[in-house]
């Protein structure tokens, strides 16, 4: 673990809701760690994630106040006013002394988990990942209740993803950075323009560094607006042209920190820089044979004649591509996957946009895992001026959410309300859907008879759990679900958790077969971790007849704002409006799903 001076420097300070929500998850995993009840490690889950999402400020509440925070009782309030005071609370003190710190980021090696990474701390005395890795190179593990060669090979394997996402950052703590960044810079006298480029433009999964680009003249007040921002953790170089720094993402939520280039280019030859750093790589060697054949020469400064080096053109990305006799290729399509041949042909789709998206398909409330209530959730999709929206609480065979028919019925209820209260307002009123996300147990099946779901005006069904399965195994699974005529949409379908769980394993031709055939829509989850349906199985699910929900599974309003994640992922897939069922008006989302 990184060790962090500014965490020391504010001890008695009253805490930021982020530091609050901080020190209650590490609770809830240190009791998960030792043995704890599963119950109370969820209450203390569910608090930690509340307080990140509250709109007002923990550190300044007394006893009462806090306890008015959803999932925030009695004897979570009262630890959270000790914090107040001193940083930290008693019961967290003493799990601390007892599991040393590197037992805790074992726990985050998928394959491992935490009762067997406490288990190898007590019987071995390993206490980090680094001396877990010697361990199993030394065959210790083997020997051990519980392990075996196998599981030293699947934990070898964690221990490399944990690694990596160590050195990449997820895109949504980048972005909050690089929005931070550009949003200061462009507040700079003689800044024309800012913006981001490299692979958080493009969108992928995960950000090595982020490239910011500027236009001015001058590049010293900009550099320097960059250097004092209070971020700002060290210096890698500076200089006229480009500064690098390291930014740390704490603020974001996230342990660390991220390297950030910035670049400064006169006005003129801005497209041809934008193009440039936006890359990536791949693309642009692509795009540069094509300047190749047509005698030109591309390059960060323009666009030029190869003979003679005169200069056609560099202020736009637009002019650029035109000048080249290619259609222009949104910043998400350029991986060098078909999209240039796609521009000479003047094929380039007319990508879905955030704009169009007309609803949320995927969202929790406090009846089961969410923080915020039904009226919340609904009163913020409300304020996006969203057609309809969908309210898809968890279902009785994820026990833990301790759903029944008759919450679920009171919840309806409780939603047509809501729904029927909104009229006469003058606006027009956002439709609400009843929705459910059920699990699909090992054998396919859902929860619920059908009956029941017949009541739902849709349904998502997930897996949760035995995510181990055979690909023929998985396969059935997933086909046997949406064979079933309640089940519109399958959500985030492989199940991954980037950096820390592989997807499942399952032939996606036939699962996208199954799709096409039963009417059942494939879910592009919107949340960072999860970004699923992963982009790079999109077009062959598309080609295959696959409709999409592109969803957020907001368990918090805040989680609404997550849609441009999975935008950006349908883009990257090449989706236009008439692949997504939510990009469509009611009328026909609502056919889609009755037939
Ligand atoms: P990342 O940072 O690993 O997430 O991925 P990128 O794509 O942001 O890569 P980065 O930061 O190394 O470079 C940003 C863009 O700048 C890259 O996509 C293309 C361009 N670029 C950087 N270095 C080179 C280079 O040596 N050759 C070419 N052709 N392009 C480069
Ligand atoms: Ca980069
Ligand atoms: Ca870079
Ligand atoms: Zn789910």
């Amino acid at each position: 673990m990184i060790s962090n001076p500014i965490r020391e420097t504010i001890r008695i300070m009253p805490r930021g809701n982020e530091e609050i929500a901080g020190l209650l998850q590490e609770y809830a995993e240190l009791l998960q760690i030792t043995g704890g009840d599963p119950f109370r490690t969820r209450n203390y889950e569910k608090a930690a994630k509340s307080i990140s999402g509250f709109s007002g400020d923990a550190g300044q509440l007394d006893e009462a106040g806090l306890q008015k925070i959803v999932g925030v009782g009695k004897s979570i309030a009262a630890k959270i006013v000790e914090c107040q005071l001193s940083g930290v609370f008693t019961q967290l003190s003493e799990l601390r002394a007892k599991v040393p710190e590197g037992v805790r980021a074992m726990t985050r090696i998928p394959a491992l988990g935490p009762k067997h990474a406490f288990q190898l701390y007590t019987e071995l005395g390993i206490s980090s990942v680094d001396e877990l890795s010697d361990a199993i190179a030394e065959g210790r593990l083997r020997d051990l209740k519980g392990f075996g060669a196998r599981s030293e090979e699947k934990i070898s394997r964690g221990i490399e993803l944990v690694r990596g996402l160590d050195q990449r950052t997820p895109i949504n703590v980048a972005a909050e950075i690089a929005d931070r960044i550009v949003a200061v810079i462009s507040a700079v006298d003689g800044c024309e323009r800012c913006q981001y480029a490299g692979s958080l433009r493009r969108f992928m999964e995960t950000i090595g560094d982020v490239d910011i680009l500027a236009a001015a003249a001058d590049s010293a007040p900009l550099m320097a607006a960059l250097l004092a921002m209070p971020q700002v953790q060290s210096v890698i170089a500076s200089g006229d042209t480009k500064t690098s720094v390291r930014i740390s993402t704490e603020q974001a939520g996230q342990p660390g920190s991220i390297q950030v280039d910035l670049r400064v280019v006169p006005a003129d030859c801005w497209g041809a820089a934008l193009q440039y750093f936006t890359g990536s790589q791949a693309h642009n060697i692509a795009v540069r044979e094509i300047a190749v054949r047509k005698k030109l020469k591309l390059s960060e400064y323009g666009l030029f004649e190869a003979e003679s080096g005169d200069l056609i053109t560099s202020a736009t990305e637009e002019e650029i591509y035109a000048r080249l006799g290619l259609d222009f290729v949104p910043a998400p399509m350029r991986e060098d996957r078909g999209e240039v041949q796609a521009a000479a042909r003047h094929e380039i789709p007319a990508l879905v946009s955030l704009a169009e998206i007309l609803g949320d398909l995927h969202s929790h409330t406090t009846l089961t895992d969410g923080v915020a209530s039904l009226e919340e959730m609904v009163s913020a999709a409300r304020a996006k001026g969203y057609a309809y929206f969908a309210v898809t609480d968890h279902a009785p065979n994820l026990f833990m959410q301790r759903m029944t028919i008759e919450k679920m019925l009171a919840q309806r209820e409780q939603l047509h309300k809501l729904e029927s209260g909104q009229a006469g307002n003058g606006a027009t009123p956002m439709i609400l859907l009843h929705g459910t996300e059920l699990n699909i147990a090992p054998d396919g099946s859902v929860d619920w008879p059908e009956d029941v779901l017949a009541g739902f005006d849709l349904c998502i069904a997930s897996v949760h759990s035995h995510f181990d399965q055979s690909r023929a195994e998985m396969t059935r699974r997933f086909r046997f679900a949406c064979e079933n005529p309640q089940v519109n949409i399958i959500g985030h379908p492989t199940a991954r958790r980037i950096g820390k769980r592989a997807g499942v394993d399952v032939d996606f031709a036939e699962l996208f077969r199954a799709c096409a055939e039963t009417g059942t829509a494939l879910e592009i989850n919107s949340q960072p971790q999860r970004l699923d349906l992963p982009s790079d199985h999109l077009r062959a699910a598309r080609d295959a007849g696959v409709k999409f929900a592109i969803s957020t599974d907001s368990h918090a309003v805040g989680a609404l704002d997550l849609l441009r994640y999975g935008v950006g992922t349908a883009q990257r897939g090449w989706l236009t409006p008439d692949d997504i069922i939510n990009a469509w008006p009611l009328e026909r989302l609502r056919e889609f799903l009755a037939a």
